[in-house]
């Protein structure tokens, strides 16, 4: 007989699936800078383009290398962007596909049946599609009845998808969901652009959460989510199904990513840090006995600001784990990443925190205790 349902959130497990092609600094370099020989011959009147640099990539982000679904056409000159075959109906869309590997290794871990699963929620940052919702395809796949819909509040769609499905536990909606959180922020990137073509990865991670009472017994207790959002033009996209056709668009840089990534480094570390305090100080928590923080994974300098205003001193790997060297920035997969290959080694009463932030400007945190 299964035990009543307790309202109380948790994490039961995390899956995740990473792209077999990477690109390292060297190779992105090489390509870049073939493109900016190839422009500036074309262009002999125009202000010259200026090289990429692989120093410079890792001394202001930390990334090494980065995981990608279309490495030939990215670093092909004369395409520089993924160049993913179009599917037919009839078969799975790339990002539901990849999607539903991560969620399968989550509830395997978890010992879990589709069947016992209530809902799917697609948290990410850009979406395949608008309808049918990327969640329901995925949800179909799995074989799990119930419902599903897409969310998208980039950098941070994975911890907002997580508050959400630990509200259906707390209101009794739901006793196990799935929120799936695949990237493919290749192809929403600017490979052209200097500024940004170093920064994004590809990747896809699931993670399960689902009332205490159903739990395996190896679990992480949600101990309290928090999500904040304040209007920020300084990261943006304006790709939109308004402006696919227009003959003004066609083209544009600006229906890519684009940020002006120093005041992004600026406004947001101090944001963020300030909400973790609060957040923890609301739960009756003390910041500095946080065993682990998984942040989300864009630069190594904010990370290490932001650990440092919480813990109250310099963090070291242990505490606050980096995938940003070998994953690049994964937008809202980038903190679950972090969890999933950092947390088995913590121990029963440790207690961490997922942390988003990005565009919007959105944040999120989940703060969590290891369960047995
Ligand atoms: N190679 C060599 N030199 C370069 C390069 C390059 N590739 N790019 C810039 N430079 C030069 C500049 O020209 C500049 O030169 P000068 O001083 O002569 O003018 C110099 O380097 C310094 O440039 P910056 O000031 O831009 O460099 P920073 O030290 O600030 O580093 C970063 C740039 C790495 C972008 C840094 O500011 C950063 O990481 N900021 C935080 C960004 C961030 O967190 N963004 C979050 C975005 S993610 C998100 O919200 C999800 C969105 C949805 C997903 C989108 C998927 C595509």
């Amino acid at each position: 007989m299964t035990a009543p349902l307790t309202g109380r959130p948790v994490i039961s497990a995390s899956g995740l699936f990473t792209p077999p092609e990477s690109i390292t600094n060297e190779e992105l370099v090489a390509s870049f800078n073939a493109f900016v020989d190839q422009h500036n011959a074309a262009n002999p009147d125009a202000e010259a383009l200026a090289y990429s640099s692989v120093e410079f990539i890792e001394k202001a982000s930390g990334i090494k290398a980065r995981h990608v679904m279309s490495k030939a056409a990215i670093l092909d000159p004369d395409t520089m962007c993924p160049r993913l075959p179009e599917r037919g109906n009839d078969e799975i869309s790339v990002m539901a596909e990849i999607g539903v590997i991560a969620a399968r290794e989550a509830l395997a871990r978890a010992g879990r049946k589709p069947e016992d699963v209530d809902a799917v929620l697609c948290a990410a940052s850009n979406m395949q599609r608008p309808y049918p919702a990327m969640a329901i395809e995925i949800q179909q796949a799995l074989g799990i009845e119930g419902f599903g819909f897409d969310m998208n509040v980039a950098c941070s769609s994975a911890t907002f998808g997580i508050q959400t499905a630990a509200d259906y536990i707390r209101a009794g909606n739901a006793k196990s969901v799935l929120v799936v959180s695949p990237e493919i922020t290749s192809g929403h990137l600017n490979w052209r652009d200097r500024d940004s073509h170093f920064i994004f990865g590809d990747v896809a991670t699931a993670v399960l959460v689902e009332d205490a009472a159903i739990a395996p017994a190896q679990h992480w207790e949600i101990l309290g989510t928090k999500l904040k959002t304040v209007f920020s033009n300084n990261i943006r996209n304006n790709f939109g199904f308004l402006n696919r056709a227009h003959p003004d668009s066609a083209g544009s840089a600006d229906k890519l990513f684009v940020q002006e990534g120093r005041k992004v480094f600026k406004e947001v570390v101090p944001m963020v840090a300030q909400m973790i305090l609060e957040e923890a100080d609301r739960l009756g928590l003390d910041p500095v006995a946080l065993r682990r923080l998984w942040l989300h994974q864009a630069n190594a300098g904010m990370n290490r600001l932001i650990a440092q205003r919480v813990l109250g001193h310099e963090a070291s790997e242990d505490e606050s784990p980096t995938v940003l060297d070998t994953y690049g920035n994964t937008s809202s997969a980038g903190s679950i990443i972090a969890f999933h290959k950092h947390s088995a080694d913590l121990g029963a009463g440790d207690t961490g925190l997922i942390c988003s932030f990005g565009a919007g400007y959105s944040a999120g945190t989940v703060f969590v205790r290891k369960v047995a």
